[in-house]
């Protein structure tokens, strides 16, 4: 085995840990020794120990000599847990193999120095694009302070999110709303707008076995929705944020007492401003945020840059109808070329469905 096939092994560790590390990142470990992997362990849990030390102390082998494959950068600062280079100096290993550096502003290359300072050989950038890509969410995340946004659909293949009746269950097969179950789980935080709510009262939540659910976050500027809805009804079981511009303290008042948290945001075009409440949200820990909006609460988020990927599902059929609802609306571009660019798609059957991913091109926050 070469460097880059221990790496992968040590990306497939990391992502054991998908949806329980945020907003701390996937870290995956590997420890070889004479030709032999004498250990693989993973970042399990956010505020536990970091793959590196959990790989190391749980070893029984006399490490000295050995090397390490590590998909991020070693810590080398006291945060909820020791720093990772301590326990690799002391342990004996030889050299180090990176995947990604770390751009937390605690380590951002300090964690490769310290090492080498006292000798290790420190060799970076194995399969670094996939290492990148694994904590995608990570990486935007501590640069901006701002979730990373994926908005989800599932639209025919003429571009329909439902029916001309407004009829939209299902679009997809089963394997692809399985999927979706599982996206829930990965991100930190789903959001959606009042008009949704009103429309199909979902409860957001992530359904599969082991799994955690997601932060709720509405769009309510005028709070429109019932405190009879889903939504608030499990507030205290899962953390339900309400975000609007309506001043009225009697309705705030019984949404809270639901156990709702309402964050207070400006109007922008007659909608809570998007950039605000992700700032907000950012702040409270949120790293990421599955958008799984309406219509309208999609176009909004597109034009204030909020978005970071596209995530479409596309169904095997066609509904047709001048008047059916489609992924994206609001007032829309002008031309082609005001479009909201995408790049870098990830194509993949799902079930009979196809799933692609793209990144947003130009995200108004970054310029
Ligand atoms: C993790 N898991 O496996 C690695 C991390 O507060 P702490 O001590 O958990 O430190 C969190 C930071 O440590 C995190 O932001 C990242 O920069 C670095 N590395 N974090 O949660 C890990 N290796
Ligand atoms: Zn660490």
């Amino acid at each position: 085995m070469n460097p880059e096939d221990y790496m992968k092994l040590a990306i497939r560790e990391a992502r054991k840990g998908e949806g329980f590390t945020n907003p701390n990142p996937m870290v995956g470990a590997v420890l070889v020794k004479d030709g032999r992997i004498i250990n693989q362990d993973y970042h399990h849990r956010y505020g536990e120990y970091h793959a590196e030390r959990n790989a190391i102390v749980n070893c029984s082998t006399d490490l000295r000599g050995a090397d390490l494959y590590v998909t991020l950068e070693p810590c080398c600062h006291y945060g909820k847990t020791p720093p990772c280079t301590e326990v690799i100096l002391s342990s004996g290993i030889r050299r180090v193999f990176i995947g990604s550096m770390d751009p937390n502003p605690l380590v951002a290359g300090r964690g490769a120095a310290v090492l080498r300072q006292h000798g290790v050989e420190v060799i970076t950038g194995i399969c670094e694009e996939e290492c990148l890509e694994l904590n995608r969410v990570f990486f935007h995340y501590i640069r901006t302070k701002t979730p990373y946004v994926v908005m989800k659909y599932a639209m025919t293949a003429d571009g329909k999110i439902a029916t001309r009746t407004g009829a939209s269950k299902w679009i997809t097969g089963e394997a692809a709303r399985e999927r979706v179950q599982l996206s829930r789980h990965k991100y930190m935080g789903i959001m959606a707008g009042a008009g949704t709510v009103l429309a199909d009262n979902p409860r957001l939540t992530c359904r599969l076995e082991g799994k955690r659910s997601p932060i709720r976050i509405i769009c309510d500027t005028h709070l429109r929705i019932s405190p009879e809805s889903e939504v608030v009804k499990t507030a205290r079981e899962i953390p339900t944020i309400l975000a609007t511009a309506a001043e009225d303290t009697e309705r705030r008042k019984v949404f809270e007492e639901s156990g709702c948290q309402i964050i207070t945001l400006p109007l922008e075009d007659g909608h809570v401003s998007l950039p605000a409440l992700m700032q907000k949200a950012g702040a409270q820990g949120i790293d990421s945020i599955l958008l799984e909006g309406g219509a309208m609460l999609n176009y909004s988020a597109l034009k204030s840059g909020i978005v970071q990927e596209v995530e479409a599902y596309i169904a095997p059929k066609l509904f047709g109808g001048a008047g059916a609802k489609t992924p994206v609306a609001g007032v829309g571009v002008e031309l082609p070329d005001h479009a909201f660019f995408l790049k870098n798609p990830r194509i993949r059957r799902v079930g009979e469905d196809i799933l692609v991913n793209w990144e947003v091109a130009s995200c108004l926050q970054e310029l």
